[in-house]
């Protein structure tokens, strides 16, 4: 049935957005088999990094007397100074109030103890289960780092069995601290130099495809400073041009990467005390065109960055554009990036994706984000309206499933 008005426009793109199963193609969740990396609960939710962050803007705790404490204990002063103290109305605090409401837990008591005892009665198998359903997410691609200890146990002794849990290879210390990471690459045997020899490219080659394939990794993965530049005379530069590019070609994957992190600009803050800066839209460039047959996933942490990077995308079909990362997933900003994105791209782009850390974030993530995706695709099939186009509604669940799930499956081939 085509739709010829706007209000019927409204009303089925509310409800084709909200009913669109997702594939969340970045996040930091872990199957149940991965035992304690998974994180999910009130005090997880509560300490979430972005929320640390906050509660220092308005205690003078000492830093480190505050990461000794317990869980619990640092989410008692979070929920203190950030919801007692004060309204919560930041999106990382309004991303708790979410989670909890759509929980069915009663937000206007403010009873963190009573949050717990919902949070206690739930077994991890049986939560996971809620969460996807709540959230309506089919699947999730997990953040995975062989250079984690805990981690690579998992992948050593079981594995990913959970179907819902999608593997990325994730390899930052590699290209960013190659000088301290070709040690643990020597201790797993693989023969590799400080220098980076002939012999040496070969075995990080041998170490990246070994990975992938233990993994089943749908791509691989790093994050990058604002100086992030190839071609140049670095390591990274070198690892990235004589060992990613020909690994991911010839698996045939693609390598996302998410530029624009000055990690622990206040090292006090651990996880906390990252920022960014703008980076240089030539790196992307220049890869997307010397690797035609590559293909890279990018998302940008800098505002700065979301025009050009878009442009970037119009250049090379080899380009997929992602997500609105980090300090970007803000409404106002998901807003305009969006916007940005559907003007010069259409459809060919992921427009999100949740970053979750914690499980339950899953539910808030998704809910904020699907509501201004769905806003801005209001007035973007209005237009066309105005100017006499007819969408169906099976056209307009077709264009909203590509986005939330579709574009990345076709990207990367699967
Ligand atoms: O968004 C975050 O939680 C950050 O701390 C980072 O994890 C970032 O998303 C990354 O993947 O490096
Ligand atoms: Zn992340």
């Amino acid at each position: 049935m085509s739709i010829s008005n706007v209000e019927q426009l409204q009303a089925v793109i509310h409800q084709e957005v909200q009913n669109a199963p997702i594939t969340d193609v970045h996040t930091h969740l872990y199957a149940a088999d991965f035992g304690e990396l998974l994180l999910w609960g009130i005090d997880e939710l509560v300490t979430y990094h972005y929320l640390i962050a906050e509660y220092f803007r308005y205690s003078t705790m000492d830093y480190k007397a505050f990461f000794k404490l317990g869980k619990s204990e640092q989410a008692d002063l979070i929920w203190d100074a950030l919801f007692i103290q004060r309204s919560p109305i930041s999106e990382a605090q309004r991303g708790v109030l979410t989670v909890l409401s759509k929980m069915g837990l009663d937000v206007s008591t403010r009873d963190l103890n009573s949050y717990r005892e919902y949070f206690a009665s739930m077994s991890t198998a049986e939560y996971i289960d809620k969460v996807f359903a709540v959230s309506n997410v089919k699947e999730v691609v997990m953040t995975n780092d062989p250079f984690d200890d805990a981690e690579r146990a998992v992948w050593e002794k079981v594995g990913n069995n959970d179907p819902r849990f999608k593997a990325a290879l994730r390899i930052d210390p590699l290209l960013n601290q190659y000088e301290l990471s070709y040690k643990t690459l020597q201790e797993w045997g693989y023969e590799v130099d400080k220098d980076l020899d002939q012999r040496s490219i070969a075995e990080v080659k041998r170490f990246l495809k070994e990975w992938a394939q233990k993994m089943d990794a749908l791509y691989m993965a790093v994050s990058l400073p604002p100086v992030y530049m190839v071609p140049e005379d670095s390591l990274r530069s070198r690892i990235v041009e004589q060992c990613v590019i020909p690994v991911c070609r010839e698996l045939d994957i693609p390598f996302a990467m998410m530029i624009g992190v000055n990690k622990l600009v206040n090292y006090q803050l651990n996880l906390a005390g990252d920022s960014l800066g703008k980076s240089n839209i030539r790196a992307v460039e220049y890869l997307c065109s010397t690797y035609p047959d590559n293909k890279f996933m990018v998302t940008m942490l800098a505002r700065e960055n979301q025009h050009e990077l878009a442009v970037t995308a119009r250049k090379f079909r080899n380009l997929m554009v992602f997500g609105c990362w980090w300090f970007l997933n803000n409404p106002s900003l998901v807003e305009e990036m969006t916007r940005m994105r559907i003007e010069l791209l259409g459809l060919s782009v992921i427009p999100q994706h949740s970053d979750a850390r914690v499980l339950d974030q899953l539910v808030y993530k998704w809910d904020h984000s699907r509501g201004i995706i769905a806003k801005v695709l209001v007035d973007k099939y209005s237009d066309a309206l105005t100017a006499g186009w007819r969408p169906t509604e099976e056209e307009i669940r077709r264009d909203i499933r590509a986005l939330f799930s579709q574009n990345f499956w076709d990207f990367v081939g699967k």
